[in-house]
């Protein structure tokens, strides 16, 4: 956990003592942009919110950058990051990750395409203000809800994501 935290201070866990964290799972369905829709499946891991509390954000904060492995970024507005659904997943359906799907660790975001959950997490960037990750620089859409087919960024409103 890095950019704007509350103490000014980073936070970091190894792989050990992240799999000391309280733990909570969910149920999600999974939908890809280009692909398939997933249906309910189970993730577990650490909740958000749980790293939330244990490395909390300055109170400007709006919007986390997420990042991972080979440059991936997705940005989160602050209020879905802390929904209790949101999870660093280590497991899923019971099973540890595979490499190919994210292991150690991946964020679900149950309520969003799939694009804005990375697979191999290496850090979460708080930011005062939104910025978009690799694919909403790329023409996805910044807000990403898929009951609202929140696809492309032309189909942006004002309002929807920083300017690009
Ligand atoms: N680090 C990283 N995470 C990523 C991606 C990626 O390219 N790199 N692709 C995203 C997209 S577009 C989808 S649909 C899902 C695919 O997850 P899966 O490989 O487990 O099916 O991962 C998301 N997370
Ligand atoms: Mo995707």
């Amino acid at each position: 956990m890095f950019g704007a935290t509350a103490s000014a201070e980073k936070s970091r866990w190894d792989h050990e003592g992240f799999h000391c964290l309280p733990r909570s799972t969910v149920h999600a369905d999974f939908h890809c942009v280009t692909k398939f829709s997933m249906l309910d499946s189970e993730w577990s891991g650490v909740s958000a919110a749980t790293i939330l509390e244990l490395a909390p954000p300055a109170p400007e904060v709006t919007h986390v950058m997420v990042w991972a492995e080979y440059g991936y970024s997705a940005n989160l507005p602050l209020e879905r990051f802390a929904d209790p659904h949101t999870v660093f997943a280590t497991h899923h359906d019971g099973e540890p990750l595979t490499v190919e799907h994210g292991f150690p660790l991946r964020l679900i975001v149950p309520q969003l395409y799939a694009w804005k959950g990375p697979k191999w997490v290496r850090a979460v960037e708080y930011m005062r203000a939104d910025r978009r990750g690799f694919w909403e620089e790329r023409g996805y859409h910044n807000r990403a809800d898929p009951w609202r087919e929140q696809r492309y960024s032309y189909q942006e409103e004002p309002g929807d994501g920083p300017l690009r």
